[in-house]
């Protein structure tokens, strides 16, 4: 399908999604919003994809929502019109693996989208902030959620309340990415751990996708009991058969996501 916000394109069992708004930093207007929860859905219905990789480009992975976009909107019609109902979320509703590669700008909406991969990759350009504050309204796609639960509260007050960004160091010192690369070598890196996860077994890889999500969700006794039923509902499956077939007689496992 041709997109005209986003480029698509599939190497191996990953797919990849690009944002390409260049003129507006790939501000996330409604129809990038619609593009990203399309191909999104096209990635999750195609058998042969196991992993995905979100990405901007150099100078930015996303500077937030259009600006110009919502600056005349009310509350009624974003309440009966909720594009974070309708299609900001598919990232976070998204069932496979999915990682973000952060280059550049990636503030309000684009940090906020970033936050719902379920790891962040960062070039050592990355730049993240929820500058809302500065618009006169507060993050409102998850911001002021997921932000303290991946760095703390303290250092999400301070982000949400002063608008400042937090370069790629200061991210990953805080936790809110899980590795900084060259700006170079960042695509290649996400490729390359999306090329991992794609060759392991992929409903093993969504159940665990799903576990660590309630970490988020549940205390820890629940927790635990909901990781103890899916491990071991993980024994019907064939790929736990051939996973652990191939250890014993030391050879490569062939998973065949079933
Ligand atoms: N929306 C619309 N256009 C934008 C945005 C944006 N978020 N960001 C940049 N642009 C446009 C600029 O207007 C400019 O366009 P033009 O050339 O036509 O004037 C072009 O992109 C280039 O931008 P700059 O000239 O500003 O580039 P600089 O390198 O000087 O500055 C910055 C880069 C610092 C990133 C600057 O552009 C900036 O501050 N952008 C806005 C960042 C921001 O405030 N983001 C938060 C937006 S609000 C939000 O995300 C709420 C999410 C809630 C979602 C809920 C869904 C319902």
């Amino acid at each position: 399908m041709a997109y005209k916000t986003i480029q698509t394109k599939t190497e191996g069992r990953v797919g990849v999604i690009t944002f390409d708004r260049p003129s507006a930093l790939n501000a996330l207007c409604d129809e990038l919003t619609t593009e990203l929860a399309a191909a999104l859905e096209a990635f999750e219905a195609d058998e042969d994809i196991g992993c995905v990789v979100l990405t901007g480009s150099a100078k930015a992975f996303a500077a937030g929502a259009d600006i110009k976009e919502l600056q005349d909107r009310d509350f009624v019609s974003l309440y009966m019109h909720d594009p974070f109902a309708k299609s900001w979320e598919s990232v976070a509703r998204f069932r496979k693996p999915i990682i973000a590669a952060v280059a550049g700008y990636a503030l309000g909406g684009g940090c906020e989208i970033a936050m719902m991969c379920d790891f962040i990759i960062a070039a050592e350009t990355a730049k993240f902030g929820q500058p809302e504050i500065n618009l006169g309204v507060m993050p409102g796609a998850g911001g002021t959620q997921r932000l303290p639960r991946a760095v703390g509260k303290s250092k999400a007050m301070d982000m949400c309340l002063t608008g400042r960004m937090m370069n790629a160091e200061e991210a990953e010192r805080a936790g809110l990415v899980s590795r900084i690369v060259a700006a170079d070598d960042l695509l290649d890196t996400a490729m390359e751990a999306a090329e991992a996860i794609a060759a392991k077994s992929l409903p093993i890889a969504m159940m665990t996708k799903e576990a660590v999500n309630m970490a988020y969700e549940m205390g820890l006794t629940e927790g635990i009991r909901f990781e103890r039923r899916v491990f071991q509902s993980q024994f019907a499956t064939e790929d736990q058969k051939e996973g652990m077939a191939a250890f014993a007689s030391k050879r490569a496992a062939h998973f065949r996501h079933r």
